[in-house]
């Protein structure tokens, strides 16, 4: 048996594209609340949309999500029927502070988690919480400018004490902040920014992303003070990013963008800046706003296991060897096209064996167990003439991964705590905001425009994920 017998088999979801309930249970507003999904989507969440339309009665897609907030327990009995031994989810903010910034917490959000938890444990499902995936009150960017004000730091420590306090049986892995090297390309959703006209974008990343790093370290102090049992960790959007060819150009601009994803990790995991990101920022001008004790704290509260999300690799090359390279995406960040690798409806370029090399460049830099907690094919399913959904494509690609997975553990001698797929149940996309793009073992009812009565079916990935667990993942 390559797993161990505790292996965390699950599925991981986001609140702002899943529990929907936007406006119900005391539940303030929040930035995800007002991003469209088409072509305005974009601007807004790199941060480049100035006027938000907080009062816009138009459809926004996390409003409803695929309404989790009223559906959970059924939800929670179809994952109990695959067999997940755990199931991330998000928690809202603005259901626990609506505008972030008060001093008692809203007690319906709270019961809400807490009936979420008790509903999991009933079947032995472990709880792994993502503290902030994509959002925030909209309070927090209006009057204070999202996470490039130091003040977030102190919202979210008060927002982690109640949470660490009320769900101290019930919880025991954290995640801090969702893929937190998305703030570099998605800062509206990464950190709540709007940058106006000829700010250094650049700089006020950079500084957010410091008062993310900090806030995180201050909420791994605080939870090994409510309970030391806890387990806290850090999550990167990862994928290896390879040379375009072996002109040491090439090798060079693959090790900067490798060196661009670690870098958070390389504070979160390591306790400091690391050298190469000190001079490039020295280089840039770019002052980190560093407080007294901040050094200490990062230093001394260092997460304990390394979570991530994997869907691609990347690859690299020098600006003078650019001609003739067509681009592609890859989770929202552009990169060159491997022709080695076949690529999704979206350009999502699908590479198994990248899965297994990422897996051990993190495992050998940090030395710490390692957790997936996101991996998947967002594809469009069209049901059959019976009405069900084949989906082998699915079946194709989580194999595939998985096998490799396999191999980085039984042959590499990678430390895994757990895996957990994208979207277990169909939600909403982050990055188009539409539901044409699932990733799930459960379909949902609702199409782009929410339309649809938001019905669960079982697709064919069902049975076979449900397989895979039941064998602890010998039989794929
Ligand atoms: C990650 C996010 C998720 C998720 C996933 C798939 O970046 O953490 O929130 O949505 O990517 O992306 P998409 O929904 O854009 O296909």
């Amino acid at each position: 048996m390559v797993f161990p017998k505790d292996f965390l088999w699950g599925g991981a979801t986001a609140a702002n594209q899943y529990e929907g309930g936007y406006n119900e249970g005391g539940r303030g507003l929040a930035n995800v609340d007002v991003v469209p999904h088409g072509e305005d989507r974009y601007p807004i969440i790199a941060g480049q949309m100035k006027h938000l339309d907080f009062d816009n009665e138009h459809y926004y897609p996390a409003k409803t999500g695929v309404d989790f907030y009223h559906r959970y327990k059924e939800d929670i009995a179809l994952i109990a029927e695959m067999g997940f031994k755990t199931f991330r989810i998000s928690i809202a903010w603005t259901r626990i502070f609506p505008n972030g910034d008060e001093n008692e917490p809203n007690e319906e959000g709270l019961q809400f988690y807490e009936n979420v938890f008790k509903e999991l444990r009933k079947h032995d499902i472990e709880p792994l919480v993502t503290i902030t995936h994509f959002d925030m009150p909209v309070h927090l960017i209006e009057e204070y400018g999202g996470w490039r004000n130091r003040k977030l730091v102190g919202f979210y420590e008060k927002l982690v004490r109640v949470l660490f306090t009320r769900y101290k049986d019930l919880v025991t892995y954290w995640i801090t902040f969702n893929e937190i090297n998305m703030i570099m390309h998605l800062p509206f959703m990464g950190a709540g920014l709007v940058f106006e006209e000829g700010e250094n974008q650049e700089e006020i990343k950079y500084i957010a992303a410091h008062h993310e790093m900090v806030a995180s370290a201050s909420a791994t102090k605080i939870a090994k003070e409510i309970n030391p049992d806890f387990q806290i960790g850090c999550m990167l959007a990862a994928g290896v990013a390879y040379p375009n060819t072996p002109d040491p150009k090439d090798v060079r601009e693959a090790q900067i963008a490798n060196q661009n994803s670690y870098f958070f990790v390389d504070v979160q995991s390591r306790g400091e800046y690391p050298n190469y990101a000190l001079k490039y920022l020295e280089r840039q001008g770019i002052e980190i706003p560093f407080e007294e004790g901040d050094k200490e704290l990062l230093k001394e509260n260092t997460v304990d296991y390394i979570s991530f999300s994997y869907y691609s690799s990347k690859l690299a090359a020098h600006p003078d060897n650019l001609e003739s390279q067509g681009k592609t995406e890859g989770n929202v960040m552009g990169t060159l096209k491997n022709p080695y690798l076949e690529a999704s409806e979206w350009g999502w370029q699908i590479d198994p064996l990248g899965f297994r090399i990422t897996m051990n460049e993190m495992y050998d830099r940090y030395q710490k167990p390692l957790f997936v907690v996101e991996n998947g094919l967002g594809a469009v399913d069209t049901p059959n003439e019976n009405g069900n959904i084949i989906d082998d494509y699915r079946i194709d690609y989580l194999q595939a991964h998985i096998q490799e997975m396999k191999n980085a553990v039984e042959l590499d001698g990678v430390e895994l705590i757990g895996y957990t797929t994208w979207g277990a149940i169909d939600l909403v996309s982050a990055s188009t905001g539409e539901m044409s793009k699932r990733y799930g073992f459960v379909y949902v009812d609702r199409d782009d425009e929410g339309n649809g009565t938001l019905d669960r079916s079982k697709k064919k990935s069902f049975d076979w994920y449900k397989n895979v667990i039941e064998s602890n993942g010998e039989d794929l």
